[in-house]
């Protein structure tokens, strides 16, 4: 385990973004946007990327960023992250592309980096990337994301593919039951670009964000156990995000969690470290 977000506002300040969108082919909805590749410069927000493998994240990524990444080098847990950033209305953004996941209960070494990001990274925002065609298999993760931070942005991917198979997602619907914003995008095309950076500005700077979706076991002995472990995790590494995740892992026999405890590589992961 081990790999926690950069800490914003490191870095020279956030290049000049006006008309920096004359060059960048996006719809006029993103006029503010500017791609910033590999240098974001300093930066006031961290976004994660997370998604099922092959929803079109590392595709979001590069119309973010202007990158051009094809898949996410994370072939471990040492390997660098697929990092750049962008700016945008002014505010300076870093994003990491994660490798694909479909649980955060993983026991595969790509997704576990994906899971610590989320767990303990403490991004500003999670941009969940879904595919449309699919979103039965898709939802799970999200619903797991948002039991953990409600500072969650799903971005509805492959609409246009949805289309061709007849499927159309209610997205006003989906966003009233997670109970934060979803995006239709078609991001092969740069379609939706617009409105994904809209949400994303606007999670990133709210006060008040949702609060994480919180499971409540009907069985109270369990309730117990989770609260009384949780409060234990809490006093043996102060300040940990998540210690309720984290007690129900333990309780579960999670063996990559249960180590992180052993060995105190759990309170690492609760201080995010400054960036490169
Ligand atoms: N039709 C369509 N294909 C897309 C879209 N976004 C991504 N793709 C394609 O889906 C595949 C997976 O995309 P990629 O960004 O590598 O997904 P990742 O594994 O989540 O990073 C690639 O062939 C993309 O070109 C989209 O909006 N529409
Ligand atoms: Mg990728």
């Amino acid at each position: 385990m081990g790999a926690p977000l950069p800490s914003p506002g490191v870095g020279p300040p956030p290049h000049e973004d006006a008309g920096a969108c004359a060059s960048c082919a996006l719809s006029p909805g993103s006029a503010r946007l500017a791609r910033l590749g590999m240098d974001p410069g300093r930066y006031d927000h961290v976004i994660a990327l997370a998604g099922n493998p092959n929803t079109g994240k590392s595709t979001v990524f590069n119309a973010l960023t202007g990158l051009r990444q094809h898949v996410g080098n994370w072939a471990g847990k040492t390997v660098a992250r697929a990092e750049g950033g962008f700016s945008y209305g002014g505010v300076g953004y870093r994003i990491v592309d994660l490798p694909g996941t479909y649980s955060l209960l993983s026991t595969s070494t790509d997704e576990d980096v994906a899971r610590d990001v989320l767990l303990f990274g403490r991004p500003d925002v999670v941009v969940v990337v879904v595919d449309a065609t699919r979103l039965e298999r898709n939802l799970p993760l999200v619903l797991q994301i948002r039991q953990i931070t409600g500072r969650v942005v799903v971005a509805l991917n492959l609409v246009d593919e949805a289309r061709r198979h007849g499927i159309t997602v209610d997205t006003r619907h989906l966003t009233r039951e997670l109970g934060v914003p979803v995006v239709a995008m078609a991001a092969r095309r740069g379609q939706g670009v617009p409105d994904l950076l809209a949400a994303i500005a606007q999670v990133a700077t709210t006060d008040d964000p949702p609060a994480p979706l919180r499971l409540v076991h009907r069985d109270a002995a369990l309730e117990r156990a989770v609260a009384d472990l949780a409060a234990k995790v809490e006093a043996r590494f102060p300040g940990v995000p998540n210690s309720r995740w984290v007690a129900l892992r333990l309780l579960e026999g999670d063996a990559g969690i249960e180590e992180a405890v052993r060995n105190g590589t759990l309170g690492d992961l609760a201080t995010p470290v400054e960036a490169a």
